[in-house]
């Protein structure tokens, strides 16, 4: 009687462990499996605002010595794009190629009110309406402006500063997070 009872034991035991290990074994790739796909995903989508990947400011309606149009763009964040006293001021950013936005994110100081452009030509012209944002002022901290986009196609964008908090204004990166969709040719 309490072999049989110990045999039992044994027994049930002995399928559990195969069980559970089965388990185990089967859940292990599914999960390198979805942190590949995520990996692969983060790849893809690169950040189009950068020099470094090809794009420029082609046009700044202010351009002081020390803190130049090009340190929006330059990956660096302690480096800036300031104005002078007067608005509305501007930049156009240029990708070089077709590209599809689906997030911004504007670092700045003392913005006000932010209209942003965007065109599809290959020129930088046909610029249409696209976001407009008032933003908040907050005392010793950086503007951060994150905007999730719809319709994001573009070959150039233009930010037009209308307003400021302060006589000054600066921006010290523009970032846009999408796929470059083909080239401009
Ligand atoms: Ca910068």
């Amino acid at each position: 009687m309490y072999r049989n009872q110990w045999e039992k034991h044994i027994h049930s035991s002995d399928t559990a462990f195969p069980a559970t290990l089965h388990l185990y074994i089967s859940f292990c790739p599914l999960i390198t499996r979805s942190r590949r796909r995520v990996k692969q995903f983060k790849m893809r989508k690169v950040d189009l605002c950068l020099s470094s990947e090809g794009t420029e400011v082609i046009l700044a309606t202010s351009s002081d010595e020390k803190h130049p149009p090009e340190n929006i763009i330059d990956g660096n964040p302690e480096t800036f794009w300031t104005t002078t006293g007067m608005f509305p001021q501007e930049f156009i950013i240029c990708f070089h190629k077709r590209v599809r936005i689906e997030r911004l994110v504007i670092q700045s100081c003392f913005v006000r009110t932010l209209q942003i452009e965007k065109s599809t030509s290959k020129e930088p012209d046909s610029f249409e309406q696209w976001i407009e944002r008032d933003l908040v002022h907050t005392e010793g901290q950086l503007q951060n402006e994150e905007i999730m986009a719809n319709d994001g196609h573009a070959t150039y964008l233009r930010f037009i500063i209308t307003s400021a908090f302060d006589h000054f204004a600066s921006v010290y990166s523009v970032s846009a997070e999408g796929i470059a969709v083909s080239n401009l040719s």
